[in-house]
């Protein structure tokens, strides 16, 4: 039996009957689906013809540009105007959200930031997800399609009502039933792409490169080979004919065992171009991962150093990809840890398009069970400029800077499940419409968006709202401090990556070392002693990390091996800093539970529960990093604790 949805941000109804009629004068696709959501988000209105207290109204207005609307009052109710229906269902979502959040701030014009805001799901076809804790995937199950497309509907309102445009269905790392999707199953792709069409939201699938031999049964997937050419011009054809508004591919190639173009000595320019002009008359997209790096490496090699290797192997090639490639780089150079710097791609790249990826699901970050609203880290990165001082700021890269910026924006691997309430973590959902909002909006702080998703989800008073909104903004930062001192990522167990373990990948192949010695602790990845990587920055940058005197606290050990008795910017010491920050980010898990406890009645009692006992278990494994780490850092210095607290011998 199906569970009881949550309807998320959407639940509001404070202000039921606001609107007695509304009108629109358009019949497309997505007019139809206003007419179908306008009375379920403001219930008790009803449609006529004529006079009424809402009016979608198009119009070409140069500054709404296509996707922009602006909410404007008049005596008997609002106009919302936008130059598409996609802008008009964007404004009728923010007039639900504006009404129930009592702002009064109209005229109210949106036009958003970035182009392509997309979500990426990693689901498999026998329905479990990778890196997903939220349940099963809502497209597939036993290697077959779900078939509820009335769950897609109201997945597909919640992305629209947060202004996402684009979705990619299965995972980038694609199997074998997978890989066929291109050629077997598009009556099944066809009917989810519809739902998500009616809700201004392109599809992608991703391929796997091999696609030509592993599908087609040719003896090679070279990209300069004419058969292979032939194979995929065949099939996108097929695709096309299928669905006409197939936005196009999402690829994976030549990264941790996935094939790619480097099999047959060709360049990722030469992998992505070719697809690229299969693709182009149909007006799709190739969406090409940077992600390729040595995951085979040699601990003992400490030469060797995967934070360099996308920039190794893109940034000559910059130049060099066709128009309808994207790029789609993930906000650091590692993998998606708590705290990294952001890559060196973004600002290096100057004729390329590109997409920056987050993570919306909590891999390195809790798993769902422990609460972390990541908003703030994407706004970091957002709002990073790349030569320090000149304004070069990455939003910008991948937005009106791009050389077609209709190509290039924001990705984010989703974190949404079968689970009831989507996301396992009642404040996960924060993640989702946080990640949507900010995309769209870059200008909104952390700090609003949080307040935001609290006031529409719950019916709470200002001050117990403010309580929800305080663990959201404090979450992030109390995971760094028990998770990853100054930048070192990765102390997590291997493979799964819940939980703490030093050493777990210390001795192993992927490039993710901390070296710790009785000494010190960190990568040197400087110019003058270390890997180099530094120089990968612009020179603002590089001169602000290469030198200890000037690289940010939060990233000395990520770009400097230091003795543990090195004096931090803060004044404090390394091993001091690391032992501080672990008993405190502890004791913000204490605070949490407090705050949370204090809502009891207040908020519903399923998401009550929910979070409660994920705040527990948060607790508990908290409570393990702490302790892990301050005895492993003890036991290596043989530095105590200045302050006298019990670190197990
Ligand atoms: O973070 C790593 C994950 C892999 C993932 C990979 C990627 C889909 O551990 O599970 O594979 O990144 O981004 O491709």
């Amino acid at each position: 039996m199906q569970p009881v949805r949550d309807l998320c941000w959407l639940t509001k109804q404070k202000k039921p009957g606001a609107f007695s009629t509304f009108s629109i004068a358009s019949d497309g696709p997505l007019a139809k689906t206003i007419q179908r959501e306008f009375p379920e988000l403001f219930k008790g209105v009803t449609q006529v013809n004529g006079e009424a207290s809402v009016r979608f109204i198009l119009v070409n207005d140069a500054i709404l540009g296509n996707e922009g609307f602006i909410i404007a009052k008049t005596t008997d109710g609002f106009t919302v105007h936008g130059a598409s229906e996609a802008a008009l269902l964007y404004g009728m979502f923010a007039l639900h959200r504006l009404v129930n959040t009592d702002a009064d701030t109209f005229p109210y014009l949106s036009v958003p930031d970035q182009h392509l805001r997309m979500l990426n799901h990693w689901d498999n076809f026998d329905g479990s997800i990778e890196r997903g804790y939220a349940g099963e995937s809502i497209y597939y199950e036993n290697n077959r399609f779900r078939g509820d497309l009335e769950l897609v509907r109201q997945y597909a309102r919640l992305l629209a009502s947060v202004g996402i445009n684009a979705v990619s269905i299965n995972n980038v790392n694609v199997k074998k039933l997978e890989a066929a999707f291109i050629t077997n199953t598009l009556p099944d792709i066809k009917e989810i792409a519809g739902v998500f069409a009616a809700y201004g939201i392109k599809t992608f699938l991703c391929i796997n490169y091999a696609a030509p031999m592993r599908v087609g049964g040719l003896l090679t997937a070279d990209p300069l080979d004419l058969a292979v050419i032939r194979w995929w011009e065949r099939t996108v054809a097929g695709i096309y004919a299928a669905i006409p508004d197939f936005a196009g591919f999402l690829v994976k190639a030549d990264s941790e065992g996935e094939p790619g173009p480097f099999t047959y000595g060709r360049n990722h320019a030469e992998g992505a171009n070719m697809l690229a002009r299969v693709v182009s008359p149909y007006g799709g997209l190739v969406i090409w991962r940077c992600f390729v790096y040595n995951c085979a490496q040699d601990w003992r090699d400490r030469t060797v150093d995967r934070a360099r290797a996308a920039y190794d192997i893109f940034k000559p090639l910059d130049g060099s990809f066709d128009d309808n490639v994207a790029l789609q780089i993930k906000n650091g150079p590692i993998d998606f840890q708590i705290r990294e710097p952001n890559s060196p791609l973004f600002g290096a790249l100057e004729k390329t398009n590109q997409i920056l990826e987050f993570q919306v699901t909590q891999e390195y970050t809790g798993q769902q069970r422990h609460v972390c609203y990541l908003v703030p880290l994407w706004k970091e990165t957002l709002d990073y400029d790349t030569k320090h001082g000149a304004g070069a700021y990455i939003k910008n890269v991948i937005g009106t800077q791009s050389p077609t910026p209709a190509n290039s924006g924001v990705s984010a691997v989703v974190n949404v499940g079968m689970d009831a309430n989507w996301t396992g973590h009642k404040l996960a959902q924060a993640n989702l419409y946080g990640y949507g909002r900010l995309i769209w909006d870059n200008s909104l702080s952390s700090e609003e968006i949080a307040k935001e998703w609290t006031r529409l989800s719950f019916d709470l008073s200002e001050e117990d709202a403010a309580k929800v909104a305080t663990i959201q903004t404090a979450s992030r930062a109390a995971y760094e401090d028990y998770t990853c001192p100054l930048g070192i990522g990765f102390m997590c167990k291997p493979g799964h990556h819940y939980g703490v373990d030093v050493d777990g990948y210390e001795y192993d192949c992927w490039g993710t070392y901390h070296y710790a010695d009785r000494e010190g602790v960190g990568r040197e990845r400087s110019v003058a002693t270390g890997t180099g990587y530094t120089a990968q920055y612009s020179k603002e940058r590089c001169a602000e990390y290469e030198s200890l005197q000037t690289c940010p606290d939060e990233f000395l050990l990520f770009f400097h091996h230091v003795p543990y008795t090195h004096v931090l910017q803060s004044g404090k010491t390394v091993i001091q800093h690391i032992y501080d920050a672990h008993f405190e980010g502890f004791a913000k898990v204490e605070k949490f539970i407090a705050l949370w406890k204090s809502l009891e009645g207040k908020v519903d009692e399923a998401s009550f529960l929910n979070v409660r006992e994920r705040l527990e278990e948060q607790l508990r494994s908290a409570r393990e990093w702490r302790d892990q780490i301050n005895t492993y850092f003890y036991r290596k210095s043989g530095i105590g604790d200045e302050k006298g607290r019990l670190i197990y011998p």
